[in-house]
Order: structure tokens, then sequence, then C-alpha cells
């Protein structure tokens, strides 16, 4: 699996929420504590749900995006830092795509990060489609308004939304030009995001996997890394960067 690395011309890494899961960020599938026990994530990422309830959707994305700022990268999202530089320095193409909305990788010093599912930290205004990033506490209203009077949401991708059009994009010509695909912390289930994998696997690249348990795409993959991210991915940059 090292040669396997050490050999690749452009590798793909794909993230999901298990990545963030060790910054204590729960993943979209964990039961959400507290006040949220009783609402199933599923159906709070929806535009239905938002206009149906506004104020309990927005609230529930600021309070999100307040745990987000206490937050801090974990070793998984560091070691995705050093595998782009040694990338780099072997002139190898490296991207990273990821599902999450809490910019953890960029925190860490992740460049070029292709955001699939948007931003938990931008809210866009649903009538003039005004854009404002939001780093202070709670907002005093929800859902917050524009200065044109519009309800703002936040710049996430809900279910049954397209996907940003260049991010899609340029995550998908990655994919079918890389010869290695890192699937990690993400339970693939949603798509267009989880075919991501398809498309590389159709140009023949090699797959592996960095996830606790197993997903329906281990069955796909040439290696699967059976553990937290957080401790797996700084392994392998170890012995990626020791002496031949
Ligand atoms: C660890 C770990 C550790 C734990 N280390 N790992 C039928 C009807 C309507 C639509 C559809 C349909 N069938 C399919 C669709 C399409 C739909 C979809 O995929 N649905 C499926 C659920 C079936 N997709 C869409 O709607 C997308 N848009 C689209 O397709 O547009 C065209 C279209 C329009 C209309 C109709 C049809 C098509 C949009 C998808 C947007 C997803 N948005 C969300 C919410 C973002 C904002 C928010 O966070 O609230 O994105 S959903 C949620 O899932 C979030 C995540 O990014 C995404 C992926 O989840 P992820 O990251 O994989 O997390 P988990 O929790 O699932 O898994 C965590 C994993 O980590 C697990 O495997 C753990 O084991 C692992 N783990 N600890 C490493 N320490
Ligand atoms: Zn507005």
């Amino acid at each position: 699996m090292l040669a396997a690395i050490r050999n690749a011309h452009a590798m793909v890494v794909l993230t999901g929420a298990g990545v963030s899961k060790e910054s204590g960020i729960p993943t979209f599938r964990d039961a959400m504590d507290g006040l949220w026990a009783k609402y199933d994530p599923a159906e709070l990422a929806t535009p239905e749900a938002f206009a149906r309830d506004p104020e309990k959707v927005t609230r529930w994305y600021d309070e999100r995006r307040v745990r987000c700022s206490a937050a801090r990268p974990n070793p998984g999202h560091r070691a995705l830092v050093q595998l782009q530089d040694w990338c780099g320095q072997q002139g190898k193409t490296f991207t990273l795509v990821t599902q999450n909305i809490d910019r953890l990788h960029q925190a860490a010093g992740s460049r070029d990060v292709i955001e699939l599912h948007g931003s938990v930290w931008v809210w866009r205004c649903v009538e003039c489609g005004m854009e404002r990033e939001e780093r202070g506490p709670l907002l005093d209203r929800h859902p917050p308004r524009c200065d044109c009077g519009g309800f703002r949401r936040p710049a996430v991708v809900w279910f049954g939304e397209m996907l940003p059009e260049r991010a899609l994009q340029d995550a998908f010509a990655a994919a079918e030009q890389c010869d290695l695909f890192l699937s990690i912390g993400t339970s693939g289930l949603v798509t267009p995001a989880a075919d991501l994998l398809y498309a590389a696997k159709d140009n023949k690249a090699l797959i592996l996997e960095i996830n606790p348990e197993p997903t329906p795409a281990t069955a796909l993959t040439d290696w699967m890394l059976q553990g937290p991210a957080g401790q797996i991915l700084p392994r392998l940059l170890a012995s990626l960067c020791e002496d031949r």
C-alpha cells in the first residue's frame, strides 16, 4: 500500500464527517445530543423543513456553527496537510474534496479545498442572494434577516438541492484523472459525493478507505484501514515520510 501511494501521480482525497469527529463534531448520522436529540438530522437538512419551520432549522444550524467555532483541527486534519505538502514535494497532483461544512481542513492549513456541501459559516439571503460570513456568537434572531428583509439561511447544500456547480465539476474532473483515491470518514451514502469513488474506480484508480466501520464502498476498495482517521492518518504519514 505504501508503494501504491509512493507510485501515485494524482491523488484525490474525499472526506466526510468522520474526519471531524475527533474534533468533537458529531457525524451527521450520530444521534444529536441535548436539545436536538428528538430530531432526525435528515429531516432538518431539507428545503421543505426550512419552508415549514425556518426558526427551528436556522437555530439548529446556528448552534452547530457556534459549536464548530469551538472545535480545532485534529491530527487527521493535520496529517492531510502533510500529505498535500508531501505530494507537492514529490511532484504529485493532490486534490482534497470535502463534504464537511466546518472548514476544519482549511483551519489546519489545507489549500484549495473543494467544498461540496457548502459552509456553515456563510449565510445567504433567500431573496437577494447576498452572502455574508458569520463568525460571532449565536445570532439574535432565527431566522436571521437580510438588510432587504429576506430570511437568511446557511449556505449549505440540503437534500434535493444542487451542489455548487464549479465544486462538483472540479471534483469529478480530479476523480476521473486520479490514480489513487482515498475515502476517509464518510459513510458513502449521499450522492453525488459518493459517486466520486466510482468515477475514480472507472479510471482504474486504486482505492484506499479509512473508517472505523465498513461502508458500502468497502467491497470495492483495494485497502481498508479500519480505525479512527485521527489515529490512522498520522501513522500513515509517518510511514510514508520515513526513509525507504
Ligand atoms: C469515522 C470516525 C473517525 C466515525 N474517523 N471515520 C431520493 C429522493 C431524493 C433525493 C435522493 C433520493 N435518492 C438519492 C437522492 C440524492 C440525495 C441522496 O444522496 N440521498 C441519500 C440519503 C439517499 N442527494 C442529494 O439530494 C444531493 N443533491 C442532489 O443529488 O441534487 C440532484 C437531485 C435533486 C433532487 C432529487 C434528486 C437529485 C444533495 C446532498 C446534500 C447533502 N447534504 C448534507 C447536509 C449538509 C449540511 C449539514 O451538515 O447539515 O451533507 S447531508 C449529510 O450527509 C451532510 C454530509 O456532508 C453528507 C455525507 O455524510 P458523511 O460525511 O458521509 O457522514 P455520515 O455521518 O454519514 O458518516 C460518517 C462516517 O464516519 C461513518 O462511516 C463512520 O463510520 C465514520 N467515522 N468516526 C474516521 N474517528
Ligand atoms: Zn437580501
